[in-house]
């Protein structure tokens, strides 16, 4: 019988394509990984909260409940502060960046962003949610690391990747040699590989968006939506409609099966919504190591200049030949 790879075992080999690395990048990941089975574990529990307690009331046992996003929050940065490799942590929920201030962290040398539980509002309903994480080299070589550290490109990312608590938990990283997810095997409490070298196919038929917003799209993604929906056998359309409300879920999807996901600018949001660093950065990185293509329309994700922290875009992101078809109806407008 085959035993399944375990991310840990995972890590410590695919550390020789990194030859001149001394650990530190493979001890990260795999706190991000120890945090993340805890933030699952809670999440499992999230039925409970009328059993145990709602957030901000105290439970049975005398506990303070907290919400979930919260909980998350402190447990990725608590892991990142006692495993030492990272010096800053940026998070959706801190609106300043998070410096780690200790003696094991002082020659630190990654920056970290962290989106620690995307679509929290799906968590009520049972739904996937999920954790978006980015991980940067920071620039400054002596004293401590500032925002210019933190204000990369996303085309400098060393790694990135997401976990997605649904019907199954799965972590999914790249550091730019190709995608792997792992599936937690809940009786070991083990991410194993199970979905090695993942690729986007280059043609999908699912699209996803929220057509809610229809009236406040522009005109380009207003066409793109019509010609999703007219009928032609050879492009397989009328495309499928598929959105969660949760990122990760509807690209983790997109990974698997194929498709687009966009989130453009509105009229209520002008920028977008998502977030840049730790949103749309990330899984652009992921989705382009797979083979698929990131944009925000008109220019590539990974090289828009980051001048704040919480910076927001417009993402049309998934099958190549689909997001380039988006972008094509984008232009004749623009
Ligand atoms: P959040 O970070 O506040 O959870 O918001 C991000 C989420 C994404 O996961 C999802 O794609 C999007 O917001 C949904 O927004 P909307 O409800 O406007 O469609
Ligand atoms: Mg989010």
């Amino acid at each position: 019988m085959k035993a399944a790879k375990t991310l840990g075992q995972f890590i410590i080999e695919k550390q020789a394509d990194f030859p001149f690395a001394k650990g530190e990048l493979s001890r990260l990941l795999r706190d991000i990984g120890i945090a993340s089975k805890i933030v699952n574990r809670e999440i499992n529990k999230a039925g409970l909260v009328d059993i145990l307690g709602e957030a901000g009331t105290t439970n049975v046992q005398g506990e303070g409940q907290k919400k979930l996003d919260v909980y998350a929050n402190e447990q990725f940065i608590a892991a990142l502060q006692s495993g030492g490799e990272c010096c800053i942590v940026v998070s959706e929920e801190n609106d300043e960046y998070v410096y780690i201030d200790s003696e094991i962290s002082k020659n630190a040398k990654y920056i970290v962003a962290i989106d620690p539980l995307d679509g929290s509002s799906n968590i009520d309903v049972n739904v996937g949610v999920g954790t978006i994480f980015s991980i940067y080299r920071r620039k400054s070589t002596e004293g401590k690391a500032t925002i210019i550290d933190v204000l990369q490109r996303g085309v400098e990312q060393i790694a990135a990747g997401y976990v997605i608590y649904g019907s199954s938990t799965m972590l999914v990283y790249t550091t730019g040699k190709g995608v792997n997810g792992f599936t937690l095997d809940p009786s070991i409490g083990e991410f194993c590989l199970s979905h090695p070298d993942m690729s986007v196919p280059k043609d999908g038929n699912i699209y996803s968006i929220n057509e809610g917003y229809y009236a406040h799209f522009p005109d380009g993604i207003k066409k793109y939506i019509k010609y999703c929906q007219v009928e032609d056998d050879a492009t397989r359309r009328p495309y499928t409609s598929r959105y969660t409300g949760s990122m990760v879920a509807d690209i983790h999807r997109t990974l698997i099966k194929g498709g687009i996901f966009m989130y453009p600018i509105t009229a209520q949001a002008p920028n977008g919504k998502l977030r840049l660093v730790y949103e749309c950065n990330p899984i652009a990185f992921i989705v382009e190591q797979a083979g698929g293509k990131a944009t925000n329309g008109y220019e590539r994700i990974m090289e828009l200049e980051v001048k704040e922290l919480h910076q927001r875009s417009a993402i049309i992101i998934g099958s190549e030949n689909m997001v380039k078809k988006a972008e094509e109806m984008l232009a004749c407008f623009s």
